[in-house]
């Protein structure tokens, strides 16, 4: 029998909806701070973000929206130091006014810590970004709670590539079968099927039209005990939130 050992989380979209109100803030203030005329309005923003990590989602606007580029500067040197500055820009963003959780996520991460389940967190954007989330929003010490971060760049290619599920089971050292990853969005679902996990897939308005066929469990949040959620792949499910009950069955069911 297969049994629970691990919750692995995406961060964007899963944790908090970091994007429209975080990321592409910070990618605009980024902009102004380089005086290039460009601007990520919300419409433009959610095509961008098929294009997951935000130095893959520059180099691709870029190389596809061709928006003018500052005289004697090549993409490729552009690229980097504009995304540095842009996480220097979400960082401060969100230590100024730090982003709500998303409706579940303390609750389930607080049962999985009491019943002694390990937590880990697999995503595609940068460390920095990602501590600063889980700082402001979860706890100042919530880097401790998650046995591993993995995150940007530590592999090679980015959601939808399973490299970065498949990197996080190895420092777990557990099989697919021992974890359940919660996503919101469809490179995320693809990363993790593609690493033999099963799925359970919260969306939000950026990710509400996507394929989420394979997902485990499709939601559009985890739930509150007050807050049921609202099953949107015709699961049958006996509780109205995602609680670690729901976890195993879903683990072992299917
Ligand atoms: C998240 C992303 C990230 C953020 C930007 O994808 O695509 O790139 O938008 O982060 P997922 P960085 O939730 O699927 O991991 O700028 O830090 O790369
Ligand atoms: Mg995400």
């Amino acid at each position: 029998m297969t049994s629970l050992r691990a919750l692995i989380f995406d961060v964007d979209g899963t944790i908090a909806e970091t994007e429209r109100d975080g990321h592409r803030l910070a990618f605009n203030q980024g902009f102004q701070e380089f005086g290039l005329d460009w601007h990520w309005d919300e419409n433009l923003y959610g095509e961008l973000l098929h294009v997951a990590g935000g130095k893959e989602r520059l180099r691709h606007y870029i190389d596809h929206y061709q928006p003018p580029l500052p005289t004697g500067i090549e993409a490729t040197a552009l690229v980097p130091e504009l995304h540095r500055a842009k996480t220097r820009h979400y960082t401060e963003l969100l230590a100024h006014r730090p982003l709500p959780l998303r409706p579940g996520i303390r609750r389930l991460m607080l049962e999985a810590r009491s019943q002694n389940l390990t937590l880990a967190i697999a995503t595609t954007a940068a460390l920095p970004n990602v501590l600063a989330l889980l700082k402001q929003s979860l706890d100042p010490q919530a880097d401790q709670w998650f046995q591993v971060i993995a995150a940007g760049d530590v592999v090679p290619r980015k959601k939808p590539a399973p490299d970065i599920y498949l990197y996080t089971l190895e420092k777990l050292n557990l099989r697919p079968e021992h974890c359940l990853v919660i996503e919101d969005s469809h490179q995320g679902l693809r990363a993790a099927k593609d690493s033999g996990l099963k799925t359970v897939i919260t969306v939000h308005g950026y990710t509400k039209d996507q394929n989420f066929e394979g997902a485990n469990l499709l939601l559009d949040h985890l739930g509150e005990p007050d807050a049921p959620f609202t099953v949107l792949n015709q699961k049958p499910v006996d509780r109205h939130y995602l609680d670690l009950a729901i976890a195993r069955q879903i683990l072992e069911s299917q």
